[in-house]
């Protein structure tokens, strides 16, 4: 099932249709429709930027200020204007480089869910447009911390035919932790240069690239192979591989706007403080791995009964959801750990064996859910073993 809606240009000018059609004069051209496409109604609208002001929001946003390839990336190449974020491609000098462009750098961090865009990329040679995912604020594109990089749209702008479709993992500062995933897609007539939306819907085990709301390829991807980390989203174009064709500048990569729907909750002993674990009583790091490559897990006071620790997520619709806790299985465990579901029509214990079996995703039910967060699973050690605390997910059916 899918939910076209028309951006809100094009509900003005159906507006001024109906009042006279002397006024049609007066609407430019619309673009070709735009669509915003969560793969279900499970998704929910949490970001967006439509980029129809006449400044950047710096609330949402960090310049792209690498010096990288062919090109400087400054904040004056960043405008919005006409209801578009523009970068801009300029034959300057600065900081090294013959050329000049730029791009924005969220300052949120998301990991799951659909990510879309609608852009178009110059006309020349030249330039590297690209709608991605990494760690980062801007400053470089080998952050320490980079880990998953997505790929949603990226394109060397001397060939306009295709957008590559990637999945890069890293192990931090520009050093690989596995091959990477590539793909593109490029069907007979396709131009980047003319308007596209371009999606991705990043789930636990896979990522699925969308355009123009088709799905288009899907590579798996398992929280075994890289981190699953929280990762920035750029917006962005920098010079690079062919020299720019100088007759072209100046010229611009826009994006109409931008949207992130999220689905599921996770929620993780490591994640950001603010996502929602905590704990009481006695806990400590253990040396036990996480559930995906990097994530830490925590153990109570293995004789120790009533401590408690709690992954309350910020649940982004009601409705029903799967609640699995990710079970970290060990010789010393506690036999007999309780978790219990708060949901919407009251409390559900479920015993969980945390000494025997395999460790991984242990489901505790289906539940209703109010949005927000008053929902929320409570693990409570019986002091006959080490608890343990990973993540707990809440997954929308
Ligand atoms: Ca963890």
């Amino acid at each position: 099932m899918r939910f076209p809606h028309h951006h809100r240009r094009l509900l003005a000018g159906a507006v001024l249709l109906g009042t006279g059609l002397s006024l049609l004069t007066a609407v430019a051209a619309p673009p070709a429709p735009a669509v915003a496409s969560p793969p279900s109604s499970a998704y929910t609208l949490v970001f967006s930027d439509e980029f129809d002001g006449t400044a950047l929001d710096t609330t949402k946003w960090h310049y792209r200020t690498d010096v990288k390839a062919n090109s400087a990336q400054r904040p004056e190449n960043v405008s919005v204007s006409g209801g578009y974020l523009n970068v801009h491609h300029r034959k300057e000098s600065y900081a090294g480089k013959s050329y000049t462009a730029g791009g924005v750098v969220s300052k949120q961090r998301f990991r799951y869910g659909y990510y879309e865009s609608r852009l178009r990329v110059t006309d020349g040679a030249g330039w590297h447009g690209s709608f991605w995912l990494q760690a980062g604020d801007g400053t470089t594109t080998y952050p320490a911390e980079q880990r998953t990089e997505i790929d949603i749209f990226e394109n060397d702008s001397v060939n306009p035919t295709y957008t590559a479709q990637n999945v890069h993992l890293w192990a931090g500062s520009g050093a690989k932790a596995a091959s990477s995933k590539t793909g593109s897609y490029g069907p007979s007539g396709f131009d980047v240069r003319q308007w596209h939306t371009y999606g991705v819907d990043w789930s636990e085990t896979s990522v699925k690239f969308y355009v123009d709301g088709q799905l288009t390829r899907t590579t798996s991807y398992l929280p075994s192979e890289d981190t699953h980390d929280y990762v920035a989203m750029w917006l962005t174009s920098i010079g690079y591989g062919a020299l720019p064709d100088d007759s072209k500048l100046p010229s611009a990569t826009q994006f109409d706007w931008v949207h992130y729907w999220l689905k599921d909750a996770y929620v993780d002993n490591d994640g950001p403080a603010s996502y929602g674990y905590t704990e009481s009583g006695p806990w400590l790091d253990s040396s036990l791995s996480g559930w995906t490559v990097g994530s830490t897990t925590r153990y109570a006071g293995c004789s120790v009964a009533g401590a408690a620790a709690t992954w309350r997520p910020t649940l982004r619709a009601a409705g029903t959801y799967e609640v699995f806790y990710r079970n970290v299985v060990s010789s010393n465990g506690d036999p007999a750990a309780r978790l219990t579901v708060t949901h919407s029509a009251g409390s559900t214990p479920t015993t969980v064996n945390g000494r025997s079996g395999g460790t991984g995703w242990v489901s505790l039910g289906q539940y209703g859910f109010a949005a927000g967060t008053a929902g929320h699973v409570t693990l409570t050690g019986s002091g006959g073993g080490c608890a343990r605390a990973d993540a707990v997910k809440f997954v929308r059916r």
